[in-house]
């Protein structure tokens, strides 16, 4: 591959949240109630083609365009809150430090685009290419707006590497087959990036922004679970040089609280304890950071610090409903601590959650994992954070 396009919505910025929030101040005007109904058929259609299905579903009082122009300016207001998604910034800073050409090519308008990447730092200067559906006969799914972009790259589309968080989940239907399909139900959970990059004859990897949807079928030649997995070397493209000893560096982060039940799973069923934290607070930390294996230090207040290797997500060996945090401590300890003040700090990334063919080659991969954490907390990089303040817990709650 020499060129790299990427979508920018649910790809490279964290825009989902922030749609539901403007529509929400959108609707209560008009006395309706924003129920996120919507949501699954707006992915990744073009302005006015979300704004038709809004007006018709809610029975709004305005017209299309009326409604594409008012939300539009409220969501102006809202931009520079927008937050990169994980990995994004890194990728575009390897991707120019190479001299890889980069393009943006989305289903906004080319307006709303530039000045959504203007509040991002170094943003604008990393695409020598934009392109945005109002500049092209039709948005995706057609493959309109990638041509385009290969073409003002002067590249050619068969060596063109896509990047796309919108992906189908039917089944492996021919590319016709998902036209007709699309024409013909907008009903369905569709997602529509994907395969515009496939007829568009591009290689696509395809980083699902929705939760718990890599397993589905898709039409992408990869599915990563986020940005930070993406290996570049696999496309013929300069490999990422940060990872250390397979670990992922990242700045320090920092969750904490008492120690409650989880599905008691870990000793039983894998000999493994993990001292599960409550997800309730900490959704805005967890949003930045994908689902995965990571590691760091833990602090527990009547203890010490210990090494920790930990997973966060839905274990898809189980395929949890709700997202867990389950950190491991490196440690023998002879009696539970339910409870009990647990901080963590996070300074790492190793893997995304995989499934298993067996409970064997899970509980493998996990002592592989602690191996691997052993190992680089005892680097300098790493090993300064054992004595981060956060981790010296003093007794909120009395002696
Ligand atoms: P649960 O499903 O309730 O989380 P687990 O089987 O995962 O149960 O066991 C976790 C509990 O085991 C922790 O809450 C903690 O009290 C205890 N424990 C003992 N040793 C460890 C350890 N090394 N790491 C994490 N938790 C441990
Ligand atoms: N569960 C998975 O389904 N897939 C994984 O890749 C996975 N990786 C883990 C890595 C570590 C370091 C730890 C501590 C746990 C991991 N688990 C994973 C979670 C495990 O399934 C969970 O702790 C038990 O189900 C207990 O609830
Ligand atoms: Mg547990």
């Amino acid at each position: 591959m020499s060129c790299v396009i990427l979508d920018l919505d649910g790809t490279l910025l964290n825009t989902d949240g922030m749609f539901s929030e403007v529509l929400k101040t959108f609707l209560v005007k008009y006395g309706k109630e924003w129920d996120g109904r919507e949501k699954h058929k707006i992915v990744g259609k073009t302005p006015l083609e979300e704004a038709a299905i809004i007006v018709e579903d809610y029975g709004l009082p305005c017209a299309k365009h009326e409604f594409v122009n008012e939300v539009y300016s409220m969501f102006s207001d809202h931009l520079c809150k927008v937050k990169a998604l994980p990995g994004a910034n890194r990728l575009i800073k390897h991707l120019s430090c190479h001299g890889v050409p980069m393009a943006l090519a989305s289903n906004s308008h080319r307006a709303t685009i530039e000045s959504k990447i203007s509040y991002q730092h170094g943003w604008k200067e990393s695409f020598s290419v934009i392109v945005g559906s109002d500049e092209v006969r039709t948005g995706k799914p057609s493959p309109d707006i990638f041509l385009e972009a290969a073409k003002r790259l002067n590249m050619e589309p068969s060596s063109s590497l896509v990047i796309e968080d919108s992906v189908y989940v039917i089944g492996s239907y021919s590319l016709e087959f998902l036209f007709a399909l699309l024409l013909k139900d907008k009903d369905s959970y569709v997602r529509i990036g994907v395969v515009a990059g496939k007829a568009a004859g591009m290689e696509v990897v395809a980083v699902p922004s929705l939760p718990k949807q890599t397993h589905r079928y898709i039409a992408a030649d990869e599915v990563i679970n986020s940005l930070l997995d993406l290996r570049p070397e696999k496309w013929g493209l300069p490999p990422f040089q940060d990872w250390i000893e397979g670990t992922l560096p990242s700045e320090p982060w920092y969750i904490g609280g008492p120690v409650v039940k989880g599905l008691g799973r870990g000793s039983k069923v894998l000999g493994i304890p993990t001292a599960n934290l409550s997800t309730e607070g900490y959704s805005d930390v967890l949003s930045e950071h994908p689902s995965g294996v990571y590691f760091g230090w833990a602090g527990l207040s009547t203890r010490g610090v210990y090494k920790m290797v930990m997973s966060i997500g839905w274990n898809p060996y189980f395929d949890n409903a709700e997202k867990t945090i389950e950190p491991w401590l490196l440690h023998e300890f002879d009696e539970d601590f339910y409870d009990e003040e647990l901080h963590l700090v996070i300074v790492g990334y190793i893997r995304p959650e995989a499934n298993f063919p067996s409970l064997e080659t899970l509980i493998a991969k996990i002592h592989e994992d602690r191996k691997v954490a052993e190992r680089a907390l005892d680097l300098p990089l790493y090993s300064k954070y054992r004595d981060d303040p956060y981790l010296k817990i003093t007794s909120s709650k009395g002696q």
